[in-house]
């Protein structure tokens, strides 16, 4: 078997601007549904007032050190990184006709560093944020004016950077938006599905008219979408579970069928007939969904399982997602289960699916790391963790599945999305941070750095 991964196969790390940037109110950024969250994509949101602080407001100043921390991802190898461009440094309500030419400034710097570097930016333009001007003057997602002051933003952001950029996604984990409807659509909590649906709908809408505007504005470009890879298992072979589980998994693939396929779906239409959804859709919605992605991207951390019981549904559910855990699998410190093989399970359905490129652009182990005796941080745990994910990489490779890349989540420790958690880390630089606030920020080097950069020299072959 060929041991190696093929040559132009993308390594790296992934980040969010929310999660890491910091500088929440410098040059001119406003204020994001995230600077709202405080607590969370799940929490609860909390009016910010002068003298009000949020873990999120310094994160780990990426903002000011990116130059050294872009330096120690080359020192690794990268060859590519993901971030996410915070939509408000460049209209900070969202809805004015003119970007704010400081944060479009600042990207600038951000990319020209990447490329000194030989690293390739892969730039997702909506990563659970958007500005709070449009959810509190419009109710975010909910109006479709929205689509219009997305597709503005998109089209700036394609313009300016068209010779720096080359990989875009549209929408982090569109799917989340059935969870977390806030960091997802703009809607606040209590909001009825036909509400949710439909401001998920405007999404999708504007998802295409960002491929379309991609395509013209940087041809030699390639846009992808951006599922959160929420596999489940039946929890027995029961006829009952086993078609529970096509349909819950159903509730992520219907994201991907209307991105790559440019239309609803026959199982969604009879879902919103049977709950007295009643989609506004026009003539126009359906030429923008039309416009379907060049390559799946997704991210992956656990499996679950699924059962036609309720009784036992109530009984069972665990983790984040409420998903059923799996008696066959450990899990990590949060209650995620975790699972190698899963991983090349995921990428065969997607590719049997789509036939669509695919790239895995989040997966990782989120632990509380210690400093040993000596003051390092031994991380063999997440070094097995990766390993054996990436072992499963290599298979599906062989299995004829076409991928495009692997940057793996959180390179450097960084604010958690779910509970806005310091000490849930991902990193193979550690960052001097406490949940208190308190540290100097320095980084340093833990041994998966080591690893993960003998990985990359080697395209994979030292796993
Ligand atoms: C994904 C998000 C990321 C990220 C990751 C890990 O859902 O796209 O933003 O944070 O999950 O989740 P957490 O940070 O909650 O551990």
């Amino acid at each position: 078997m060929n041991t190696t991964f093929p040559e132009g196969f993308l390594w790296g790390g992934a980040l969010a601007a929310n999660q890491v940037e910091g500088a929440w109110r410098e040059d001119g950024k406003g204020i994001s549904t995230s600077d709202m969250q405080p607590n969370g994509i799940f929490g609860e949101v909390v009016a910010r007032r002068e003298g009000e602080h949020s873990i999120k407001d310094v994160a780990i100043d990426f903002y000011h050190r990116y130059p050294e921390d872009i330096a120690l991802f080359a020192e690794m190898g990268f060859t590519c990184l993901r971030i996410s461009i915070a939509w408000t440094r460049l209209f900070p309500q969202g809805d004015e006709e003119e970007p704010n030419e400081a944060g479009l400034a600042w990207y600038d710097k951000l990319f020209d560093e990447l490329l000194r570097h030989n690293i390739q930016p892969l730039v997702t333009l909506s990563h659970y944020e958007m500005p709070w001007g449009l959810v509190e003057n419009y109710g975010g997602w909910g109006n479709r004016q929205v689509i219009t002051f997305f597709e503005r933003y998109a089209r700036c952001v394609f313009t300016r950077y068209r010779h720096k950029v080359k990989l875009w996604l549209t929408f982090n984990e569109i799917n989340m938006s059935l969870h977390a409807p806030l960091t997802g659509v703009g809607l606040r909590a209590g909001c009825s599905q036909a509400e949710i649906y439909q401001a998920i709908h405007h999404q999708l809408v504007a998802s295409g008219l960002a491929v379309k505007a991609c395509r013209e504005l940087i041809p030699d470009a390639r846009i992808g979408n951006m599922l959160l890879g929420g596999l489940t298992y039946p929890l027995t072979c029961k006829p009952a579970d086993v078609f529970a589980t096509l349909q819950d998994n159903r509730r992520w693939q219907f994201f991907g069928d209307v991105q790559c396929r440019g239309a609803y779906p026959g199982y969604m239409r009879r879902y919103f007939r049977e709950n007295h959804i009643d989609l506004e859709i026009t003539p126009q919605d359906r030429e923008a969904l039309g416009h379907t992605v060049d390559f799946i991207s997704f991210s992956y951390y656990m499996t679950g399982c699924v059962t036609a019981d309720a009784g036992l549904v109530e009984k069972l559910r665990g983790n984040i997602l409420d998903m059923v855990p799996n008696p066959h699998l450990e899990s990590s410190e949060w209650g995620w289960q975790i699972d190698p093989i899963g991983l090349r399970t995921l990428l065969n359905i997607l590719w049997d699916r789509y036939q669509k490129p695919l790239f895995i652009v989040e997966n990782g182990l989120g632990a509380q790391d210690k400093p040993d005796r000596d003051g390092r941080i031994h991380d063999d745990y997440r070094i097995s963790y990766l390993n054996d994910h990436l072992v499963q990489v290599r298979e599906a490779i062989e299995d004829g599945v076409e991928v495009m890349g692997y940057t793996s989540w959180g390179p450097i420790d960084l604010i958690s999305a779910s509970k806005a958690e310091v000490n849930k880390r991902y990193g193979f630089i550690y960052v001097d941070l406490q949940q208190d606030g308190s540290g100097t920020l320095s980084r340093s080097r833990k041994e998966s750095f080591y690893w993960y950069q003998k990985i990359i020299a080697s395209r994979g072959a030292l796993l």
